[in-house]
């Protein structure tokens, strides 16, 4: 049986040593996700008490500035033109409207504030010089302010930091060898690629994945080892699972039922996602709708410590501030106050 040896100043499960690494294979990241479920918990919720204080769950909020439309062929997505969704597109908003939603969102509590676009890239036109006024404006309020737009350029991730952007937002969503799988139009390096340019100009990245798109487990942590193996990984990593959206490839009703999530298959991502990256904030994202407080309750144990709140993710429901605010007095955690991440690179 593994043991959790020592959780002092060098770590171990397993024997295997946590913190500080960067040399993770894959069968190792394989054993701790496969130890028995409850010390796996444990363990994970051992770990997160080192470097958090697990009574707070950052809440964020997100806005899609610009709505469907997009070129790219993601199979998971509503947004992609090529697929009939019945998302409403929309072109990108005006910065007043950004700005009141952003005054709104921190007065309903939400410590940070990630805006999203339909975009394959950014390109350098009035629309990115509206989006960099609107990261000024909502980063003069107070928040942590995210985006994601799509892939980038160096001298555009620059423009970004100089409006004042804390994060960016660029997902791996899957294994390298699993995502031709789901996307066609743009490949893995170009991900990577954007997402050095992101640390380059010294933002907070915020890479994660989304399960349930019939990956196997081993892709799942295959893409966990990509991310655990970075130079600096990623400050915070969105877990989604796939909001199956009609009309989408992966939207089609048997897939869905072949591809469900179980809790268990959740809660072991987490727990493994918490051990091998420990200072990371794990996000709870999309795919919170059909679980109850229960479910949620083993995420938060097993380490997630963000969740995305508000009716509407991008463009799908997602559970209300009074539902999660409900939860959280349940189960006595607390919004957690911006610009409070443990940054691998401070
Ligand atoms: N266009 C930009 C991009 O692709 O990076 C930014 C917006 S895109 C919608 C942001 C992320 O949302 C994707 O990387 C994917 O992980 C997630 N996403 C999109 N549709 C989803 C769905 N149906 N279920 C779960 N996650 C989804
Ligand atoms: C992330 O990983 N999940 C959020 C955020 N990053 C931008 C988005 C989820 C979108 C779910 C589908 C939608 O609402 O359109
Ligand atoms: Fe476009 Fe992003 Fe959706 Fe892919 S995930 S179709 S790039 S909006």
């Amino acid at each position: 049986m593994l043991a959790c040896e020592t959780l002092g100043g060098d770590e171990r499960v397993g024997g295997m040593k946590l913190s500080c690494r960067t040399d993770w294979n894959l069968d190792e990241i394989r054993a701790i996700y496969d130890r028995p479920l409850l010390e796996l918990v444990y363990d994970a919720a051992t770990v997160h008490r080192k470097y958090f204080d697990a009574r707070k769950v950052q809440v964020s909020e997100l806005l899609s500035i610009k709505t469907g439309g997009c070129p790219e062929d993601c199979s998971y997505c509503p947004q992609a033109a090529r697929y009939h969704t019945g998302v409403k597109r929309h072109g990108l908003l005006d910065v007043e409207k950004v700005y009141d939603f952003a005054v709104a969102a921190k007065k309903r509590g939400a410590s940070r504030v990630c805006l999203g676009a339909a975009w394959r890239e950014i390109r350098d036109n009035s629309d990115f010089d509206n989006v960099c006024e609107m990261v000024r404006k909502v980063s003069d309020l107070g928040v942590e302010v995210c985006c994601t737009l799509g892939m980038l350029q160096q001298n555009q991730a620059d423009r970004l930091k100089e409006a004042g952007l804390y994060a960016y937002n660029h997902n791996l969503d899957t294994s390298r060898e699993y995502y031709s799988q789901v996307i066609g139009t743009r490949g893995y390096d170009d991900r990577l690629a954007t997402l050095r340019r992101v640390r380059k100009a010294k933002l907070t990245v915020c890479s994660g994945g989304i399960l349930g798109m019939g990956e196997s487990i081993s892709d799942r942590l295959e893409m966990l080892r990509t991310y655990a193996t970075m130079e600096t990984p990623p400050d915070s990593l969105p877990i989604n699972t796939l909001v199956p959206v009609e009309g989408t490839p992966l939207g089609e009703k048997q897939k869905q039922e072949e591809t469900k999530v179980s809790i268990w298959d959740l809660v072991r991502m987490i727990a493994t996602t918490r051990l091998v990256l420990p200072k990371t904030v794990i996000r709870l994202s999309a795919g919170r709708l059909e679980r109850g407080v229960t479910d949620h309750a083993l995420c938060f144990m097993a380490g997630a410590n963000s969740i995305f709140t508000g009716e509407k993710l991008l463009t799908t429901p997602n559970p209300g501030e009074a539902s999660d605010q409900e939860m959280f007095a349940l189960l006595g955690l607390e919004p957690k106050e911006p610009f409070q991440e443990l940054s691998h690179h401070a």
